[in-house]
């Protein structure tokens, strides 16, 4: 994980050796990058990180991904080094190609299953965009994260995965970090309880205190605030991590 600061329209395309090391076009709070991010750290792959300023994009990032966003890879180690994009169609790239800790269920039907969740899961995370009205938002999104509650309460595991973190807990983890900074999200008295969510809370913090990708990646929840409260005061500061 790289604090380094985020390009900007004019700056020059950062330049690595020719060490066959995998670029990442990341944004360090972008949640749909931190799922790559999760799954390089927890398969200990070494890549490169390119921080791009999402609000005045170098043109250089459409050569990485023509839709203009993050996350890309750039596969250096193939013949003419493609880039690709999605983060979930990267994630299962991955796995497949980095077979060390598996993510996903080797079983197809198992697989299946899990990409479903993760697909159920895209409605909350848009919600997490759309705030019209904070703290009905905040409503809207428990009453959906109540079957995922359900569903870790029916595994009766510590993680989704298993006794490790496997795919679904790294897809959904960068929207749960957001429940460290709901107050500036959605307003005051927002809350990430315990008693509706005794589960997916243990889950949470488990996952933060033991995984060492997610202990890799995460940040300091004043960092969080701060990079929210400039969004909501629209100068979004991305670079508030670096030093
Ligand atoms: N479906 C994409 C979504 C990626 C995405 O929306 N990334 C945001 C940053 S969090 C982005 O690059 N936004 C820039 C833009 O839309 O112009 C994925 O899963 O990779």
């Amino acid at each position: 994980m790289s604090n380094t600061k985020h390009y900007r329209k004019g700056d020059e395309k950062p330049v690595f050796p020719n060490d066959g090391i995998y670029q990442l076009y990341s944004m360090r709070f972008c949640p749909y990058v931190a799922r790559i991010h999760l799954v390089l750290d927890s398969k200990n792959i070494p890549y490169h990180t390119v921080n791009i300023h999402l609000n005045d994009k170098p043109d250089w990032l459409f050569e990485a991904n023509p839709l203009g966003k993050v996350p890309a890879l750039q596969l250096v180690d193939k013949p003419n080094a493609p880039f690709v994009y999605e983060s979930l169609l990267i994630a299962e790239y991955l796995d497949e190609v980095h077979p060390q800790n598996k993510l996903y269920p080797s079983d197809p039907l198992a697989k299946l299953q899990e990409k479903i969740w993760i697909e159920r899961f895209s409605s909350i995370a848009s919600k997490f965009y759309n705030i019209v009205d904070g703290v009905a938002q905040w409503n809207a999104i428990q009453n959906d994260l109540d079957e995922f509650e359900r569903e870790l309460q029916r595994r009766g595991t510590t993680y989704f995965g298993g006794a490790k973190a496997g795919i679904l807990d790294y897809a959904i983890w960068p929207w749960f970090q957001r429940t460290e900074v709901l107050d500036v999200i959605f307003g005051k008295g927002c809350t990430f309880s315990e008693e509706r969510f005794p589960k997916l809370t243990k889950w949470y913090k488990t996952l933060v205190e033991n995984d060492d990708a997610v202990k890799k990646y995460n940040f300091p929840k004043e960092a969080y605030v701060k990079y929210y409260q400039s969004r909501c005061a629209g100068a979004v500061d991305y670079d508030v991590l670096v030093q």
